[in-house]
């Protein structure tokens, strides 16, 4: 087994040794904001062979980000050029490979390198980090940007195993299986399924459409920037900072609608069911798409022709439930096999097992998971009492349904930053929140998620098995924002 310090040209040994997971966007952001901080001595553990999380994984036909480009990329790594108002999944994956080469991040980036477990090892003040391939490596502090979608979610239909064509997720999009004439069944109706749905349609022989709960639905009046515009963004002081800053308060305005005020809520539940009238003149198929949950409690989705496509002459929406698969298609609940070759599941990501499989043991040989239990409870969704020298990014509560997660990445990444300098100023090398702390925090963000939308009675992904929701940030940015604009020492343990 190699040991080693994550650090191997250490050259100023009063600065940490600093272990980020994951190359998403979190673990970009994180060594770039490091490296503009003076921060050498830091490594990327990704376990894939190339850096971009999501946006490497995602490559599905229409795969875009429901977020305005010019909002949802670095503050301190703006792009003038951005091709779209919503770019591809490709361009943002570009964006992300060019931080890394601008940043020289190469180096930092260990890839192929899977996590398996880290344990604190209190007499040493350390974390262990040992690899799938056997390797351990100490650090000395943990900044954990693995993010929480990233685990397919495959039902285990029954009979699912008897089917005798093609079956892939969304996520590993099998791009060699070429759908051309084929009879496709898509399993799930959220926000992956409606953007692949209406880049299929046309290719495909027949398209079954099995939908268990019925999405919100906004248009998306996505459109390509011209070159003026773009030019506009490069060379006029002000104006891409100002759209930007448009973007973020225009979305965090329909916040109020998805966050739950009553008003606003009515009137945005309106919207959208006006859409649904202008564009789908069948009744009946009206009926099969109006949600009878408020909207915002779940993920509303954004579209400009999955209404449309579903009303081609080749498409079937289906609502009865699916009770199994059969060598051939799949079984709905009425008794009708609806005969298919590929069935493509949109059904989206084990949320409630974030962090599995790997291990994370702190200060008391607990495991994370463990302790978490259901009940993913943290400090602003950075911290972890009894985890030291250890940060989340993107952790519990801190996703949005109304506005960029890039903001609250850049949020924590800052928060940890403000944290290290604190450390290195007053010469300590141990943080962990205190319980109590988190336990305040964790109420209060209950107490609020509880009445607002989210709240509401439907069922989601947001919510754990215990009916708690860990997954969003309960209410506007900018409060999330001030919460972490200091590093609050006296929120912790500190020796
Ligand atoms: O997954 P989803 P997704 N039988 O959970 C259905 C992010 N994202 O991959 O609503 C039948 O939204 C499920 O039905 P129901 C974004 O945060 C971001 O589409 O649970 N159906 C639902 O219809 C998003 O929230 C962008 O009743 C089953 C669908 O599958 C997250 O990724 C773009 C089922 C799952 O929808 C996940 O999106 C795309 C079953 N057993 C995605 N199990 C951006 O733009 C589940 N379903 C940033």
């Amino acid at each position: 087994m190699k040991k080693t310090n994550v650090a191997e040209n250490r050259t100023d040994k009063l600065e940490p040794c600093l272990a980020i997971i994951g190359a998403g966007f979190s673990g970009i952001g994180m060594a770039i904001r490091l490296k503009q901080s003076g921060y050498r001595n830091f490594t990327i553990f990704e376990r894939s062979d190339n850096v971009g999380g999501t946006w490497r994984d995602n490559t599905y036909p229409g795969c875009a980000c429901d977020v305005a480009s010019h909002l949802y990329s670095f503050s301190f790594e703006k792009k003038s050029d951005w091709t779209k108002v919503f770019s591809d999944a490709s361009e943002i994956y570009q964006y992300l490979l060019s931080c890394v080469e601008k940043y020289q991040l190469e180096n930092h980036i260990k890839l192929n390198t899977t996590v398996s477990d880290m344990r604190f090892d209190s007499s040493a003040n350390q974390w262990a980090i040992s690899t799938v391939s056997n390797e351990t490596f100490h650090a000395d502090m943990i900044i954990n940007g693995t993010g929480p979608l990233n685990k397919p979610n495959i039902p285990n239909i029954p009979g699912i195993e008897n089917f005798t064509g093609k079956i892939f997720h969304s996520s590993q999009w099998d791009h060699e299986h070429q759908l051309d004439g084929r009879n496709v069944a898509c399993i799930g109706t959220g926000a992956s399924a409606i953007q692949f749905i209406p880049e299929i349609v046309n290719k495909v022989r027949s398209l079954k459409v099995f939908q268990r709960t019925p999405t919100w639905l906004v248009p998306r009046l996505n459109r390509n920037y011209s070159s003026l515009t773009k030019w506009v963004f490069k060379n006029v002081p002000g104006v891409r900072n100002f759209y930007r800053l448009f973007i973020y308060w225009r979305n965090e305005y329909y916040g109020i609608a998805i966050i739950g005020y009553p008003f606003f809520n009515n009137l945005l539940q309106k919207a959208s069911k006006l859409y649904l009238r202008t564009k789908v003149k069948d009744p009946e198929l009206r009926k099969k798409l109006t949600p009878n949950y408020q909207i915002g409690c779940k993920r509303i989705n954004i579209s400009d022709d999955y209404y449309e496509s579903l009303q081609r002459p080749n498409s079937d929406l289906i609502t009865e439930p699916i009770i199994s698969i059969t060598s051939t298609g799949v079984t709905s609940a009425d008794g009708e096999t609806h005969e298919c070759d590929t069935i493509i599941f949109g059904t989206g990501f084990v949320t409630t097992k974030y962090l599995q499989p790997m291990k994370i043991y702190g200060s008391k040989g607990k495991e994370l998971t463990e302790q978490w239990a259901g009940s993913a409870e943290s400090y602003l969704g950075i911290s972890v009492a009894g985890f030291p020298n250890y940060f989340l990014l993107l952790g519990p509560n801190t996703g949005l349904g109304h506005n960029s997660v890039v903001f609250m990445i850049e949020a924590q990444i800052e928060y940890v930053i403000k944290a290290l300098s604190y450390l290195k100023e007053a010469k300590k090398s141990f943080i962990d929140v205190k319980l109590e702390r988190q336990e305040t925090f964790c109420d209060s963000t209950q107490n609020k998620l509880e009445k607002f939308s989210w709240g509401s009675g439907c069922d989601s992904w947001y919510l754990s098995e215990n009916g708690k929701n860990y997954s969003i940030w309960p209410g506007f940015t900018p409060s999330y924002w001030w919460k972490t604009r200091k590093f609050d020492v006296a929120s912790y343990h500190v020796s």
